[in-house]
């Protein structure tokens, strides 16, 4: 949001509905049955949802999503429901230079994270420092948005600055007429771009060739790109934010439209789990498998 905007008492069900993934329906039946959230009123008496009552709504989804009951949910304290949290996504410790990253993006000091974040590159080298450190960081700055530590427009600024120190990276390191070619991309109503640039930046170094789309391709171009550009290898990305019954229906339609000579990998974790088999389609759950899906790709058959 643009901080010179007057900021409302709060957003209407519709937008919350939008930010939470919750359905309106749902909104008003928990405030009924758990009294939470408690929405305010505004002069027509449409609900009015209060940012920390936002914040809220999306810890609880999150835990609903990992298959929690609202009741157990409703009933546990500030502290209870974050230590769910961090236990859902802290697999692994994140490393210690998160925080500190972290600060300095809550201290919106973009030059010095830019900075910070190319030291590190340098320090591990390209692909360890995808994997090792921006791997988890990712996690730790969504984590944060969802306590409420950083805003939306911190979580642009981490994305701004990381595609920057990525791109620059990647640039160095292309060779001409590299193999196999590979076209990335995700579908419509996925933003989220970082998955595409880490996947190139640790297929590049390994000779292969890349082009990003970027993010919300149609089917249809995705096709007539693959096709007309001699790509080898269609990559997707998808966050967990992106349905993953809606991720397997286009995927099963995309896969019909390409031509089998292209291979179609798709990377999400989310979407591995009780995946449908499909022929010619590689579900990768994390960012590193895209090497192995190469390696396996370059194999002779
Ligand atoms: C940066 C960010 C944003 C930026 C994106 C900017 C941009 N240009 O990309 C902005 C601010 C726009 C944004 C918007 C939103 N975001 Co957001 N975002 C993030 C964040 C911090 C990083 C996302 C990212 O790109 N990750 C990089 C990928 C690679 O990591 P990953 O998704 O964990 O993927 C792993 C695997 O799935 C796999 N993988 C994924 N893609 C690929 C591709 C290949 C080829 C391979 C091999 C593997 C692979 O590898 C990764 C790990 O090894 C995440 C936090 C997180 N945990 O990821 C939240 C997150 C994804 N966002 C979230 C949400 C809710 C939203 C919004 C609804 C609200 C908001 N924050 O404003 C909107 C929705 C936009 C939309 N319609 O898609 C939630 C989703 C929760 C859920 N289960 O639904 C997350 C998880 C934050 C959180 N902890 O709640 N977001």
């Amino acid at each position: 949001m643009n901080k010179t905007e007057i900021i409302p008492a709060g957003l209407p069900i519709a937008a919350v509905e939008r930010d939470t993934g919750l359905l309106k329906d749902t909104l008003r039946v928990w405030e009924r049955r758990y009294g939470f959230p408690q929405p305010l009123r505004d002069a027509n008496g449409e609900r009015l949802y209060p940012p920390e009552q936002i914040a809220r709504l999306r810890q609880i989804k999150r835990l609903i999503d990992q298959g929690m009951r609202p009741g157990k949910i409703f009933a546990a304290d500030d502290a209870t429901l974050g230590e769910w949290l961090g236990k859902e996504e802290s697999r692994q410790a994140a490393p210690a230079q998160c925080a500190e990253l972290i600060a300095l993006l809550q201290a919106q000091r973009s030059e010095e994270l830019r900075s910070a974040l190319q030291q590190n590159l340098l320090r591990h080298g390209l692909q360890r420092f995808v994997v090792e450190l921006v791997a988890p960081l990712n996690i730790e700055v969504g984590l944060a948005w969802l306590r409420g530590e950083i805003t939306v427009g911190e979580e642009h600024l981490y994305t701004e600055q990381l595609q920057n120190v990525l791109r620059g990276a990647v640039h160095a390191l292309r060779i001409p007429g590299a193999q196999p070619r590979i076209l990335l991309t995700t579908l419509p109503d996925e933003l989220h771009s970082l998955g595409l640039l880490m996947a190139e930046a640790l297929l590049v170094p390994e000779g292969a060739h890349c082009t990003s789309l970027g993010t919300q391709t149609p089917l249809g171009d995705i096709v007539s790109t693959a096709t007309g550009g001699a790509f080898d290898i269609v990559a997707l990305s998808f966050s967990p934010h992106y349905p993953a019954r809606q991720a397997w229906a286009h995927l099963a339609e995309l896969r019909r439209l390409l031509p089998a000579s292209i291979a179609l990998w798709a990377g999400g974790r989310h979407l591995c789990e009780r995946a449908p088999a499909i022929e010619g389609l590689r579900y990768l759950a994390e960012i590193d498998e895209v090497l192995i899906a190469l390696e396996a790709w370059r194999a002779p058959a």
